[in-house]
Order: C-alpha cells, then structure tokens, then sequence
C-alpha cells in the first residue's frame, strides 16, 4: 500500500486511518490539503477515469457534470440507523441497530472494498474553521466524486488539520461505494462513538457525510449533550433602511427551502428598499449569546440543490450561483456540453443525453404512456455559497447571526392558515412538533396522506424525537431573549383546487409581517391556534388576489382543527408514554380554546 505520510501529529486521527485501511484495504492512501493544485489534479483523474465530465468550459466555467448509479439516486432513509445502545434512545422517529451488530454487519461490506481504489483522507469542518461554534469531521472515502463535492459543501484540508492540532476532538466518518448495491448500503451512526460508517452508496445525503450525517443526526446529539440546536433550518437576512434582521425557517424536505433562502422582494414591496440576504439554506446550528438571544450559524459551505425547477421565477439567485465552479448531478447533458432540467431555464433540447446516458428527446413516453423525464427528479447541483449573489455579509461571522423569529411551515392544501404566531416559546414547540405536510406526486406514498415531520427534523433527528421536543423546551427555559415563533403554509389551495397563495418573492410579505410582530407592531387577531395576522396587517400592495382569497388564506376551520388536534394526540402516542407532559398541556389547551371557540 503506498501511503503518504500523514500531515498531523494527531495519534488518534492516525491510528484511525490505519485501523481503517486495515479493515478496507485501500491500495493508497491520499490525505486532501484543500488546495487549488489538488483541485485540479483530482478533476483530471475523475475527467480520465469517467467518472465525471468537463462540462463546455465558455458555457459553464469550471462545471463538472456527473451520473451515479441507476439505483443511487436519492437519501435511503429505511437504510439509515442510528446504533445507540438502546432502542428506547432512538425513538420510533429512527431506524435502530445494536453498535456491535452495525459495526458487524457494515465491516463485512467494508472488508477489503477498496482493494484497487484510493482512500481519501478529508479533514473537513462545519462552519468557520476555529470559531467555537464548529465541529470538525474527518471522512474517509474512495469516491472522488465525494472527494470533489465535500470541498465545495464543507472547508477541507490543512487547516483543518492544524485546528485539530495533536489531540482535537472529530467526528469519525467512514464512507465507502462498495459494489453501489441497494442490499450492502447501510447509512450508520454511533452518536456515543461520534463516529458514522456509510457503504454502498456515493450520492448526496448517504455519502457526503458533514451535511445529513454529522450536521443533523450526529449534531443533533451533540447539541442536546452540549446545550444547542442543530436544526434543519434556512437562515435569511433582512435588510430594510441599514438595518438586517434574521430569521431561520424549517420546511420539510422539497418545501422550496432554498428558494424562500435566496428569494427576490416582489415588485409591489420594492419601494420600501428590500435586500434580502442568504446565510443558509439548509441548516443551522443555534446557541444563546452572551446578550441573551438565539444566534444562528450556517454550518455549511455550499448548497446541494435540487435542479429541477430551478428557473429564472422560481430562484434567479441560484441559477445565478450554478453558473461557473458547479458539479451538476443526474441532470441532462446537451449537445454543445451544457446541462437542462425540466421546468428550468429554456426550451427542451432537440435531444440530449438524459441523466442515465441515454439518447432523448421531447415527448419520450414510458411503456405505460408515462413522460420520461430528462433529468433525474432529485438531480443536483453543488455550489460554493460564496458565489450566491445575495450570500450575506455575514454567513461567515464565527458568532453566527441573532435571530428574532422561528418559522416552521409545512405543505398544506388547506387547515393551516398562509401564517400564524405561537402564544410563547412552550406553544411554539408544540406548533413545531405538530408540523405535518401532505404528500405530493413527488414521493413514495399515498398521494394527499398527512405525514408528521416535526420542525422538519423527522429524517434527521439522530435521538428519540420525544426527548427532542424536552430539548427544545429546555433550551426556552435558557434563552432570556427567545425569538417568536410562527408557523406558515405557502400551499393551501381554494375550493377550486388552485394555490391560493403566489408564493416565491411574495413570501416576503408575510415574513414582513412576521417581522413586524417580533418588533410588537403588526395587527393580529387572536384564534385558537396562535395570532394570525388581521387581512388590512399585510401588505399586499401590487399584488391582486382573487377575491375572497386573503379570507380563505387566513381562516381557521374549527372542524378541520378538531380532527387535526386529535391527530396530534394520537402521533404522540407513537412515542411510547415518552412525550414531554408540557406537550401535552398544550394539547389540552388547544382542545379548550377550539371548545371555547364554539361556544363564543
Ligand atoms: O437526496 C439526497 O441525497 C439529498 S437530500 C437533501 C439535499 C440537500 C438539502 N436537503 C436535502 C433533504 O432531503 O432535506
Ligand atoms: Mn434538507
């Protein structure tokens, strides 16, 4: 085995990287310094093994383009664990498997599996390397496509290292593609070893393993140990007369997190000098400060977007980002060396390569008369948020940003009202661990079934969700200055079957109002579910809405909220007696203050 020698006096990171190269046998050993050369030289390598493409270098500077396998193409959540030491410790929210029973099963499918291949050794941090906010990880992995991508997503190489310095804590993160078979993919994590083994996959969530692995579950954990929050959360600055407020938002996976983080003030609010800043458009990680409030920091270096209907109206800010130094996964690969996706920015090609290397056309149908698309649904681009024209100023700050609202939202065609405020932190928690989303044709299921995904953590929350919800009523009880917290629904839809709401820029609109409220201004009436917003508190000023639409958006159904708070009792019985009895409480209350409702 040729191994280099390792560039640390860290023995433990040392004994680690041999430990592991015992079980997979690399026949090298590459240790990534994070520079240019070593960019460069990596690119070449996958350019000459295949493995990804150079894409037409006038048309996309800098871009790679690249296809997994056919059977690789998304996050394997029923493949994902977490191998705490009791399964009571990871809820019914987590897959479960004894540690020693992972490290078993795993090890098989690791043993020799890089035979032939390199093992990359990548120090990488999340967030600012050397604030106190950070943790540092250091992934083991024979992709370089993985290689390539954590460069973008995360800060890699000897800086890391010397921040590690000889005894520095991190997070073991063992990553291998294996023979890319769905039956040997397993997706672990060892919350009491800090350590995660991922095998059998090379894309996005399941491989590259600073985003979802350590900076959700591991994180998660961590944060619960060490008093903060790591959370799946935009984080949005909002500039208006020199002064910037933040707020973070949680939205279940494909609820347009991105585009509400990189969103363009509608032409009605224009006058009133708007710039919106992007800090994050995926995760957070929260603590107090010293002045009392809740500071946010990005985590993150770059984004990992969904491709398809990323167009001009939907998030100019992001086409803008992908156009130079961008990886672009499973999308479709056109004549001159350019990328397409559907409902992205003009006319399907004439042909094209489609996102299985496959020759297409516009109007392809499948044997059952179904379109075939050209790019994958879930297909990807990997950008360097530094590139993002309204990257904020301060999303490299070590101290995070403060943040004055909470907003928690999930995909509702009607019972939610477009948005509403929590009473006091305790009921904010309650609405956050209630948020429920509907399914749409984009995901396996019943199409319109109510799924719960609380504070849009429920893939992600590393521990059992039930001692989640007593953490995050702890941490109100240490936050002297809490942000609010709302809720919001971009999706409800009239009785026509239409989206009443425009959505994109003119969520600005409401997050003004949201904004408004932390500040004590802004009308509001008050409902059995929060403060929602009186119809004169918006301003919808060059915006023209169907009539009665602002009515319906607003409205709170008594019936529709007397079946969903039972829902919410009975979705806290899936967690076995372990629910915070505040939760509860709320429950209770709710049920009275819809009862009351009535009876006024
Ligand atoms: O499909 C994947 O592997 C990626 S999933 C993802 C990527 C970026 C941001 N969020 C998500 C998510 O599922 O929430
Ligand atoms: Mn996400």
């Amino acid at each position: 085995m040729a191994i280099m020698t390792p560039p640390t006096p860290h023995s433990k990171l040392k004994a680690w990287v041999d430990e592991m190269a015992r079980l997979c046998q690399p026949d090298k050993i590459v240790w990534i310094d994070g520079s240019e050369a070593e960019k460069k030289r990596l690119e070449e390598e996958a350019i000459a093994s295949g493995e990804v493409i150079r894409l037409n270098d006038k048309l996309f500077p800098g871009c790679l383009y690249s296809r997994t396998a056919l059977n690789d193409v998304a996050r394997t959540e029923h493949l994902t664990y977490i191998c705490s030491k009791t399964k009571a410790d990871v809820g019914p929210n987590n897959n479960w498997m004894a540690p020693e029973e992972g490290y078993r099963r795993a090890g098989e499918i690791f043993k020799g599996s890089m035979k032939g291949r390199t093992m990359y050794v990548i120090p990488f941090s999340m967030g600012v390397v050397g604030s106190p906010f950070s943790k540092i990880g250091v992934e083991l992995t024979d992709s370089i496509y993985v290689v390539l991508n954590m460069r973008i997503m995360t800060r890699v190489g000897k800086k890391v290292l010397e921040q590690l310095g000889a005894d520095g804590e991190f997070t073991k993160c063992l990553h291998g593609k294996a023979d890319l078979d769905v039956n040997k993919r397993l997706i672990l994590h060892f919350p009491e070893d800090n350590t995660i083994w991922s095998v059998g996959s090379g894309y996005g969530g399941n491989a590259l393993l600073g985003k979802k692995c350590l900076a959700l579950r591991i994180a998660s954990h961590l944060a619960r140990k060490e008093g903060w929050l790591a959370e799946h959360m935009l984080i949005l600055g909002i500039e208006k007369g020199g002064k910037t407020e933040y707020i973070t938002a949680a939205f279940p996976s494909a609820c347009g997190k991105t585009n509400l983080a990189m969103m363009i003030p509608p032409e009605g609010l224009k006058h009133k000098g708007y710039k919106i800043w992007t800090v994050g458009d995926d995760i957070a990680w929260l603590r107090v400060g010293p002045d009392g409030r809740l500071w946010a920091m990005n985590p993150e270096y770059g984004f990992f977007g969904v491709a398809p209907g990323t167009n001009a109206k939907s998030n100019p800010t992001a086409l803008a980002t992908i156009k130079k130094n961008t990886i672009f996964t499973n999308v479709a690969l056109t004549k001159e060396g350019g990328v397409w996706w559907e409902d992205g920015e003009g006319p399907a090609p004439a042909e094209c390569l489609d996102w299985q290397g496959k020759p297409w056309h516009p109007g392809m149908k499948d044997a059952q008369g179904k379109a075939i698309p050209a790019a994958h649904p879930n297909s990807r681009f990997t950008a360097p948020a530094s590139q993002c024209p309204s990257i904020s100023p301060e999303w490299e700050n070590p101290k995070g940003v403060p943040i004055s609202a909470i907003v928690f939202g999930g995909r509702r065609e009607r019972v939610a009202p477009l948005v509403y405020e929590a009473f006091d932190w305790n009921h904010g928690v309650y609405v956050g661990a209630t948020v429920a989303s509907e399914r749409t044709a984009a995901q396996v299921g019943k199409l319109g079934e109510v799924r719960r995904d609380p504070m849009a953590m429920l893939p992600f929350c590393g521990y059992n969700m039930a001692d989640y919800f007593g953490h995050w009523l702890d941490m109100g009880k240490r936050i002297p200055k809490p942000p609010k917290i709302f809720h919001v629904n971009w999706f409800r839809k009239g009785s026509n079957g239409k989206f009443l709401w425009p959505g994109f820029g003119d969520n600005l609109r409401v997050v003004e109002w949201i904004l408004s409220r932390t500040r004590g201004e802004g009308e509001a009436q008050k409902t059995p579910i929060g403060w929602v917003p009186t119809p004169e508190a918006l301003d919808l000023s060059g915006l023209s809405l169907p009539e009665g639409a602002m009515d319906q958006l607003l409205s709170v159904d008594r019936d529709d909220w007397v079946q969903e708070v039972d829902s919410h009792n009975k979705y806290f019985d899936t967690f076995d007696g372990r629910i915070p009895a505040e939760l509860r409480r709320q429950q209770a209350a709710l049920k009275d203050r819809l009862k009351e409702a009535v009876a006024a």
